[in-house]
């Protein structure tokens, strides 16, 4: 296997750093586009043979140094009983929605062997036909809790906001729940065969820093404890992560996810050497022209020359209308780069 991304997030010394992409595959690529026009994104996600080959599409296409599983951070809500329908536009939605406490007692959670079995079918697919690690992941319990009760991210998840505040204990329940299937989701994950695991925490920006160490921070600890023992590496991402840096640190994941609000290297500096550091392009790097993309990417390498426990990667997932001939750039200026030459 070409390991380079294991050896990133054991600190180790590289030649260069490994570089994949959050939504890696996704519209902006046309072999994607011929898939989606067959089938549903429901379909891609629950056809094994399908997520196998949606998941490879960017090694073939853009020969980047980590796969991520074909999957969505929402179809663990199955295994709590409930629905989850993704339209073709305007992001997942679950039936029924959990608007009330009685509705969180009544949450069931049920064998993920089981109810998410074509998830595991697809990473056994998988692993066996490549040569790069494979990222499992699944979302932080907040954001999939938003998820569950607001049912689509319009409005900026009011209805979760709201409940947090007036009934925090029946909400604690709600994110307890989800943690529990959550690291038992991740451990299967593991036991079918990924490399690495990343956890979303994509709407945590929505939660001020005193409700983010209540109702975020306390969850994602469990389950980075819970899953040490695995020895398998760990990625946290959550969205407005270069404000918080010192509560993400506090959990000592393997690695932490940026976002492009502060220069990486500053960001090297502020994380303890030994938990690796991923990001942080702008995903609007996509937007300038050619010359201004090289330079941008060799003065962030330049800026890390000699640093260890670095992941290129952006800041947020690759935009739909993004040219695919930009992310193909970014991907060699990495990969031709050699820290050793210069
Ligand atoms: O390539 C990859 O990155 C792997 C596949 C992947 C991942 C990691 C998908 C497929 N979804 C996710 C995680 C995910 N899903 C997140 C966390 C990452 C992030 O912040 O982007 C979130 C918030 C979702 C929820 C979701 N699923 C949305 C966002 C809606 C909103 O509320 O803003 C959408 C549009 C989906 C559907 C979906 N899931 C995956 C893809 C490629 C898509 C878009 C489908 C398409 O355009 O064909």
């Amino acid at each position: 296997m070409r390991d380079l991304l294991l050896r990133a997030l054991r600190s180790e010394q590289v030649d260069r750093p490994p570089v994949w992409l959050m939504r890696q595959a996704g519209r902006y690529m046309p072999q994607y586009r011929v898939l989606r026009e067959k089938h549903s994104l429901w379909k891609l996600f629950h056809e094994p043979e399908l997520a196998a080959q949606v998941t490879r599409q960017p090694l073939d296409v853009l020969g980047v140094d980590a796969a991520i599983l074909f999957s969505d951070i929402l179809v663990i809500a199955e295994a709590l009983g409930l629905s989850v329908h993704f339209p073709e536009s305007g992001g997942p939605r679950l039936e029924p929605p959990i608007r009330t406490p009685a509705q969180v007692n009544a949450l069931e959670i049920r064998p993920v062997e089981e109810v998410l079995k074509y998830v595991f079918d697809a990473i056994f697919l998988i692993k066996p036909s490549i040569d790069v690690p494979l990222i499992g992941f699944s979302g932080a319990p907040f954001t999939v809790a938003s998820y569950l009760i607001d049912s689509t991210s319009k409005e900026a998840f009011a209805l979760t906001r709201l409940w947090l505040r007036e009934d925090p204990h029946s909400f604690h329940m709600l994110l307890q729940k989800i943690t529990q299937v959550t690291i038992s989701y991740l451990k299967a994950q593991i036991a079918a065969g990924v490399d690495v695991l990343q956890i979303f925490d994509s709407w945590a920006n929505v939660l001020d820093e005193g409700e983010f160490s209540l109702f975020s921070l306390p969850y994602l600890k469990q389950i980075v404890d819970a899953l040490r023992d695995t020895g398998v590496p760990l990625i946290l991402f959550c969205r407005g992560s270069t404000e918080r840096v010192a509560p993400l640190v506090s959990l000592a994941p393997s690695a932490i996810s940026f976002d492009w609000l502060r220069p990486i290297d500053e960001l090297r500096r502020a994380v303890p050497a030994g938990i690796a550091i991923q990001g942080n392009f702008s995903p609007d790097i996509f937007k300038k022209p050619c010359e201004a993309l090289v330079r941008e990417v060799t003065a962030a390498l330049r800026s890390m020359q000699g640093q260890r426990g670095w992941i290129v990667n952006l800041g947020h997932g690759v935009m739909p209308d993004t040219p695919i001939e930009q992310v193909r750039l970014l991907v060699d200026t990495v990969q031709s780069y050699s820290t050793l030459a210069r």
